[in-house]
């Protein structure tokens, strides 16, 4: 292979891996590779104005790509700037190569500007943290990365690249990257042995995460809770695993506080956990999860979920899509008659009671159709304008359950939510899904809250021209801490009073239809019901980006 410098060979090996976006905020370190991307005109270079964003653009890309994605961070200073955002892309499990650039080996010793160990920085937000030191090496440490990047668990993979490093000559070949055919089907008698604890139940339970989703296992995960007539709960759930209209499908296991999961679980009287880990609340029970006796059985790839916190009476390191389907077999073989009978009335039981309460929810807009306006309000008239195979972007955190009772995510890879807590996902995490699904209507929800975390990502739909709709449920407030202290008030045995004065987001009111005309999006603002259809529709018909201010519940 001919020798040219790393930082070219670098650009050949995206290239021979597919690359076609490069997210990033540049600095001068990394001056000598961003340059020779003119020679790359198959890699977009995707600019954002702050590594939040930077993060939150290559995390929603990968989701929705299901590939990995290369963004670029600018030394000590950007990365840290990212960090918040990688954390929730590593909780997430995004498989993302991170790039940060550097001075130079040559100038190690000089601590001189904006050097840091950068490599320490992100070792708690990445998978695995490493720097090129040999330009000879430059591609298999790319290649590994990818490759890490995109084994289970997926997650945020980081490579600092020196200058120095870049300018010097490698003679390696640009090769794909080799991928692992994860699809590990676990031994007839470890199939055998699950349905041996899991046939006795009365009370089953399916606690489920995101893994059921990346190994594209729903299909076997419905059919394994109609056999076995489980309630299924979801938990680290971000993605749709079980169509949300699905009778089994119940909700999601708190993601504050572990009383409220330990309600649910310890009802239970046989547990089979998918795709997660028990359990990732905040403050999560340290005890009395799971009922004394009740069998656990904790399928995964990830290794490190299984067991993690609470002892499992087996685990088994396989694919869910290769698992749920065999167990479910074994389990039909297994129930007597009356058996079956019992979870299929379960089942209808659970149909029932989720029709029941549909209606009431319904009955309750209705009643309240003259007050302010809600979410509800504008979920139910989005539903009756969006394509059925639209794309949302889910950061709308209080107001998600009124919005997503009119557009339950049933479809794998039409929902998105965000994940690991960092707030700011929503509009960059859509202009993602958008880049990867250009021909769909992709619509990201977020808050007054959160959208101030990278509401520079507007900037770079106007840029670029990516036509994803953008909503910001503005109540005027953190509202969920507004809940969660609430809660905590209860814990505390504390007399509610009044929500602490810095949850309030109106002392000044936010201009967002003004802000994101001002990075370059059109926007209007909406506080009327009957203001709602017509901006949906000049939002859906407009063909790029547009933002709507969605001003509820006040
Ligand atoms: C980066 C980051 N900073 C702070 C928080 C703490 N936090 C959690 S929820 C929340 C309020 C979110 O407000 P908004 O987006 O308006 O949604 P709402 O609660 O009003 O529905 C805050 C500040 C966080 N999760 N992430
Ligand atoms: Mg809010």
């Amino acid at each position: 292979m001919a020798s040219r410098p790393a930082r070219v060979a670098m650009l050949e090996q995206f290239k021979a891996d597919g690359v076609t976006h490069m997210f990033g905020n540049p600095g001068t370190v990394e001056q000598g590779f961003l340059d020779e991307l003119r020679n790359f005109p198959e890699i977009e270079y995707v600019l954002a104005l702050q590594e939040a964003a930077v993060v939150g653009l290559a995390d929603g890309y990968a989701r929705a790509t299901r590939r990995p994605a290369v963004l670029q961070l600018h030394s000590g200073v950007g990365l840290g700037n990212g960090i918040g955002m990688l954390y929730q892309a590593k909780r997430g499990h995004a498989p993302l190569v991170v790039l940060v650039g550097e001075s130079g080996l040559a100038y190690d010793a000089m601590e001189a500007q904006m050097a840091a160990d950068l490599v320490a920085m992100a070792e708690p937000v990445t998978k695995w943290a490493t720097r090129v030191v040999d330009p000879r090496s430059t591609l298999r440490v790319l290649r590994r990365a990818f490759k890490v990047a995109a084994t289970p668990p997926y997650g945020p993979v980081m490579v600092v690249l020196p200058a120095d490093v870049l300018d010097a000559e490698t003679d390696e070949p640009a090769v794909p990257t080799s991928y692992l055919e994860t699809a590990a089907v676990p031994a007839p008698e470890t199939v055998e042995r699950a349905a041996d604890l899991l046939a006795g139940a009365e009370r089953p339970l399916l606690i489920v995460g995101d893994g059921v989703h990346f190994s594209g296992a729903q299909a076997e995960l419905a059919r394994l809770a109609e056999v076995w007539g489980a309630e299924v709960w979801g938990a680290d759930w971000a993605e749709v695993n079980l169509p949300a209209d699905h009778p089994a499908y119940r909700g999601q296991l708190g993601h504050m506080f572990g009383t409220t999961s330990s309600r649910v679980t310890a009802a239970a009287d046989a547990v089979l956990i998918v795709g997660t880990y028990a359990l990732p609340e905040v403050f999560p029970a340290l005890d009395g999860v799971f009922a004394p006796g009740a069998p656990v059985v904790h399928v995964d790839l990830d290794s490190g979920a299984i067991a993690k916190n609470f002892p499992v009476d087996l685990g088994i390191l396989a694919d869910p899509r290769q698992s749920l389907g065999r167990i479910a077999a074994a389990l039909d073989a297994r129930l007597t008659p009356e058996q079956h009978r019992r979870a299929a009335d379960r089942l209808r039981t659970w149909g029932a009671e989720k029709a029941a309460a549909r209606t009431e929810a319904d009955e309750r807009d209705a009643r309240e159709a003259a007050g302010a306006l809600t979410a509800a309000d504008f979920g139910r008239e989005l539903a009756a304008q969006l394509p059925t195979d639209a794309i949302l972007f889910d950061e709308a955190l209080t107001c998600s359950p009124g919005l997503f009772r009119h557009l339950p995510p049933n479809t794998p890879g039409e929902w998105f939510q965000t994940r690991g807590g960092s707030l700011g996902v929503g509009i960059p995490g859509a202009l993602g899904a958008k880049l990867a699904h250009p021909g769909k209507t992709v619509v990201g929800f977020t808050g007054d809250g959160g959208s101030m975390y990278t509401i520079q990502a507007l900037w770079t739909a106007a840029r670029y021209d990516i036509g994803a709709v953008f909503v910001i449920c503005n109540n005027g407030r953190y509202k969920l801490l507004d809940d969660n202290i609430a809660q905590y008030w209860g814990t505390q045995g504390i007399e509610p009073h009044a929500f602490p004065e810095l949850f309030d987001l109106t002392r000044p009111e936010i201009d967002f239809a003004a802000l994101s005309r001002s990075l370059g999006v059109p926007a209007v603002r909406v506080d009327k019901p009957d203001q709602v259809a017509p901006a949906i529709a000049e939002a859906l018909a407009s063909g790029g980006p547009f933002l709507i201010d969605l001003v509820v519940g006040r």
